[in-house]
């Protein structure tokens, strides 16, 4: 018997037959998963609303494309590693992001931060970019069919070498970082018009301090009123959504951080905005997953930025893990896929950075697939009638299920590489294209 497949890129059909492993080891899971009373074609079919927007600074070391060349500082963000085959131009983060897409099951948005803008050689300080800087990535959206998302850039800059941007004392820099994220809003907005799918401009700003300050309470206050400022300028929602994002400590901010998660969550309720969510941003036995069904209640959406916090690192490369795996079934049992923008963040320059964006994508949407692979009316039976036991023993059990062979199966069907068969794939295209970028 021959079993018919539907190619999602370009919609020739594939015609599989029985002999190819993939198949058959999906139709043995989908009989695994049935006895659980689990739909392993409806999991499939919810994967398409899992829309994962990919940062685009992994490709580059979160260097960007201004005149002269800024190199990431004053941010409390760091990469570490010299990896060859970083992207030096607007056309090499292109030709490494159409790579990585063309590797993965799915659709996926492309994230920018401002400092990624279409330049043409001119130096264009952050508070004059406008929308032509980035028409050019517009029309590359167009074509791919596809969102952006966007991010103001208030660090790897003079202003912010002194640690504080949005929340300085000093006015000057301070009204600069306001014109900064009023310009990164209108740009996002014309994004979201333009590709009809809303920008979601997340706002993260590295102030603090190193050693314990003795006044936090004006930096709040002025962080706070650059906000209020920031958002006076109306957009419509179907163009643009705002995020704020906290963050717990950063290099050289260990003692104070402005934008704190108290001071974000009360800004994201009071002012209808979406709330950030880093992994890796809060303290390590804190769980990102326990936070979604509480914050929930009180805003209207999320954006993740999923991670993986090592020590005192929040940005390693994603991969399939505990907190990942909650965050993704919390946001499941939740119901709640519609109220949640998934993006990435994060930044290795140790290994190669094309491999990594198509690693820490595929762990990502695995999470959502084991997460939707859950008996989840049975489950909540058990929690319901007190079958704590059952309950327990059905998690565990979960874990062996044959997840993996539904996911490869997820990749057969969007005609990309199944499993391992990615990894050549990649060692070509740093042998074609990378190694050569001296
Ligand atoms: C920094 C924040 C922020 C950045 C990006 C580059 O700790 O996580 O999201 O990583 O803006
Ligand atoms: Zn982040």
């Amino acid at each position: 018997m021959d079993i018919c497949l539907l190619d999602g890129r370009d919609k020739k059909q594939i015609v599989m037959t029985k002999e190819n492993t993939t198949v058959q080891a999906y139709q043995l899971a989908k009989e695994q998963y049935e006895k659980i009373g689990v739909d392993t074609d409806l999991a499939i079919r919810e994967m398409e609303k899992v829309r994962i927007s990919m940062h685009c600074w992994q490709t580059d070391d979160v260097g960007g494309f201004e005149t002269p060349d800024a190199a990431l500082g004053g941010g409390g963000i760091q990469v570490t590693g010299n990896y060859p085959g970083k992207a030096r131009t607007i056309d090499e983060l292109k030709q490494d992001i159409n790579k990585v897409m063309s590797l993965l099951p799915g659709k996926q948005r492309l994230n920018l931060h401002a400092i990624y803008g279409d330049f043409g050689g001119v130096r264009v300080d952050r508070d004059e970019i406008e929308v032509k800087h980035f028409q050019t990535w517009i029309d590359w959206a167009k074509s791919h069919k596809t969102g952006l998302d966007f991010n103001p850039t208030c660090f790897s800059h003079p202003y912010a070498d002194d640690g504080f941007t949005l929340s300085s004392k000093n006015e000057k820099h301070r009204k600069f970082w306001i014109d900064h994220v009023r310009q990164t809003r209108k740009i996002g907005a014309e994004m979201g018009k333009q590709l009809g799918s809303p920008t979601v401009n997340n706002i993260w700003v590295p102030d603090g301090s190193k050693d314990t300050p003795v006044d936090r309470n004006t930096h709040r206050r002025l962080l706070k009123e650059s906000l209020d400022e920031i958002f006076r300028d109306k957009y419509p929602e179907e163009h643009l959504l705002d995020s704020v994002e906290s963050k717990l400590f950063g290099i050289g901010s260990e003692s104070m951080v402005v934008g704190s998660h108290d001071f974000y969550l009360g800004y994201a309720i009071r002012n209808n905005k979406l709330l950030c969510l880093d992994n890796g941003h809060y303290h390590p036995t804190e769980q990102v997953g326990d936070k979604i069904s509480s914050v929930l209640q009180f805003v209207d959406q999320v954006l993740l930025h999923l991670t993986r916090g090592v020590r005192w690192d929040s940005d390693h490369v994603v991969v399939f893990n505990d907190e990942v795996q909650l965050i993704a079934q919390e946001i499941i049992r939740c119901k709640a896929l519609d109220r949640v923008k998934i993006g990435l963040d994060f930044f290795d320059a140790s290994l190669n950075r094309v491999g990594a964006y198509v690693a820490g994508v595929r762990a990502a949407q695995l999470a959502f697939l084991f997460a939707l692979l859950e008996p989840a009316e049975t489950l909540k039976k058990y929690e319901e009638s007190d079958n704590i036991f059952e309950r327990l023993a059905m998690l565990e059990i979960l874990k062996t299920k044959p997840f993996g062979a539904v996911y490869d199966y997820y990749c057969l069907q969007h005609n990309v590489p199944v499993a391992e068969a990615y990894i050549p794939e990649i060692q070509a295209y740093e042998k074609e294209v990378l190694s050569k970028r001296k």
